[in-house]
Parts: structure tokens; C-alpha cells; sequence
């Protein structure tokens, strides 16, 4: 498909509100399935900007993947490749039927306005025999000097499984806040996982038909198995949040530290639909 394709969604309507149910249900359990969050249409649309951003002959273009998979030896393949922030290439990620919807569950869901919400995206490539995301809160990879309010909203390109890979969460683990985390490989290679022993007897696997998503809080732990398939496995998480505030004195999340000696320290920013944002 031609990058002139990717400048609008296709034409569609669908509008989902959530019910106090549901809203009651993510302040109890730190999650929430939505079955239907946008058209097959919008899917496929995606599906496209996604393989073109992956596409080898991309490798080297702005917003390129960069490589998770932790170490590997030398001629092995990439396990899991992360594209960060594909609306900065492609704005008209910001005009999907998902973001509205999406956006209309986030405000209820953390108890804000929908226009003090902003967002940023991000789309996980999980190849056949690909590698598992280990137990973690994404406030784990996020900077000490800022404080949050936010949710991840993940939806994946096609139908799936927890053997692909599926979102799976700890019921009320949001609760407990902040985690001690530890690096799973190099500090550079940035993959956390949490330090202590998860009882994974307690998670919950959110297999999903294409069109729906799984909502979680930042504080939620969560997993994705390795990919036992024989097809990829695409996501495409975005994240919602009020604009991060900063701290009177750093959180203290050593994890951080090890990996800003081992790449440095860059300046601190945020994305906010589509706005690099130096904080
Ligand atoms: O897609 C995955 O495998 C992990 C995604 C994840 O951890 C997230 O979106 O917060």
C-alpha cells in the first residue's frame, strides 16, 4: 500500500461508551476487555501502516523498529521489535474510530476529562518462536523525575490467542503501586521484569477476536507468552495519560539508574499526540 494510503482511516462509524460496570470492574481488577473497539475496516488500515513501519527495506527510516528481543547470538533473528511513537510518521493515527473510543474509555476509566488526555502509541512485532514479555508494570520504564496517571490500551491486528501472545493481567496488582524491578539482560538492552516471584496460577489471559482490546492501569502487571504460532503476532499499544508531572525529588527506581549508565542519560520528554514534548 502507498504512504499516500496511510493519510487518512477509511470511512466508518462505531461509538462505544463504557458502562459503570465496566468502569467499576477496571478500578477493582486493574484491567478490562473490550471486545469491539473498531471496524474490521480500520483494522486492516492499521494492519498496513504496521507492515510498511516493519517492512525490511524500512529498517533505516524515522520511527524504524528497534530490536527487544535482549541478547542475542550472533545470525539469530529478532524475537520482538518495537516501533515507538508510529503517529509522529503518520498522523492520521490520531483520527482512528480506536483512538475516539479508546480516548472515551481512558477518561472514564482513570476518573479525568477526555481533554486533559493525551497519547502516545507504540506497535510490538512478536515473530513465530518469538520471546516472552516477562512480568512487568509500564510505570517501571517510565522516568523517576515524573509522576503519572495513565493506562495502556492494547490492540492486537488479528485474532488472538495466549499462545500468540495475548495480554494477560494480575487481578488488582494496580493496587500495590510501583514495583521493585530488575534487568532481565544488559541494562542497555532495557527488558524489566519485576523482582518478585509472580504467581502466575493468578493471571488472567485476555484472548481476543480482531477489533477488540484490553485496557490496563500503569500499575498492572502484566504478560505476554512466547509466540508458540506459526503466524506473527502484532500489537499495537497506545498509551493514555494526563501530562507527567514532575517530582519534588525522583522516585527511586534503581533499574533506571543501571540503564542510564549503561546508554546515558537523555533529556526528558513526553508525547502528546504527536508533540515531542521536553519537560
Ligand atoms: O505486546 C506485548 O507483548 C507486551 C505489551 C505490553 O507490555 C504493553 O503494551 O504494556
Amino acid at each position: 500500500m502507498a504512504e499516500v494510503e496511510f493519510r487518512e482511516p477509511p470511512a466508518g462509524e462505531l461509538e462505544i461508551f463504557p458502562s459503570r460496570q465496566e468502569v467499576e470492574f477496571f478500578g477493582e481488577h486493574g484491567y478490562l476487555v473490550v471486545e469491539r473497539i473498531t471496524t474490521d475496516e480500520e483494522i486492516a488500515w492499521l494492519r498496513a501502516i504496521f507492515e510498511h513501519i516493519f517492512a525490511p527495506e524500512h529498517a533505516h527510516a524515522a520511527g524504524a523498529p528497534i530490536d527487544r528481543s535482549g541478547s542475542l547470538a550472533p545470525g539469530e533473528q529478532s524475537r520482538l521489535s518495537q516501533a515507538f511513537f508510529p503517529e509522529l510518521q503518520f498522523p492520521a493515527l490520531l483520527e482512528t474510530i480506536h483512538r475516539r473510543n479508546a480516548l472515551r474509555y481512558a477518561a472514564a476509566l482513570l476518573g479525568v476529562p477526555e481533554r486533559d488526555l493525551s497519547s502516545w502509541g507504540h506497535m510490538i512485532q512478536k515473530p513465530p518462536g518469538g520471546r516472552a514479555a516477562l512480568w512487568h508494570q509500564d510505570h517501571a520504564y517510565w522516568q523517576p523525575e515524573l509522576d503519572y496517571h495513565a493506562l495502556g490500551v492494547w490492540l492486537p491486528l488479528h485474532d488472538v490467542s495466549a499462545e500468540m501472545g495475548a495480554m494477560q493481567f494480575i487481578p488488582g496488582s494496580h493496587k500495590r503501586g510501583l514495583l521493585p524491578h530488575r534487568h532481565d539482560d544488559a541494562p542497555a538492552m532495557n527488558v524489566l521484569t519485576v523482582v518478585e516471584e509472580v504467581d502466575a496460577s493468578r493471571a488472567v489471559a485476555c484472548p481476543l477476536k480482531a477489533g477488540g482490546a484490553t485496557f490496563h492501569h500503569s500499575a498492572t502487571l502484566h504478560y505476554t507468552a512466547p509466540n508458540t504460532t506459526d503466524q506473527p503476532r502484532l500489537a499495537y499499544p497506545m498509551e493514555f495519560q494526563l501530562a507527567p508531572v514532575r517530582r519534588a525529588a525522583p522516585r527511586v527506581m534503581p533499574w533506571v539508574d543501571e540503564l542510564r549508565a549503561a546508554v546515558g542519560q537523555r533529556p526528558l520528554f513526553y508525547v502528546a499526540d504527536g508533540e515531542m514534548i521536553e519537560v
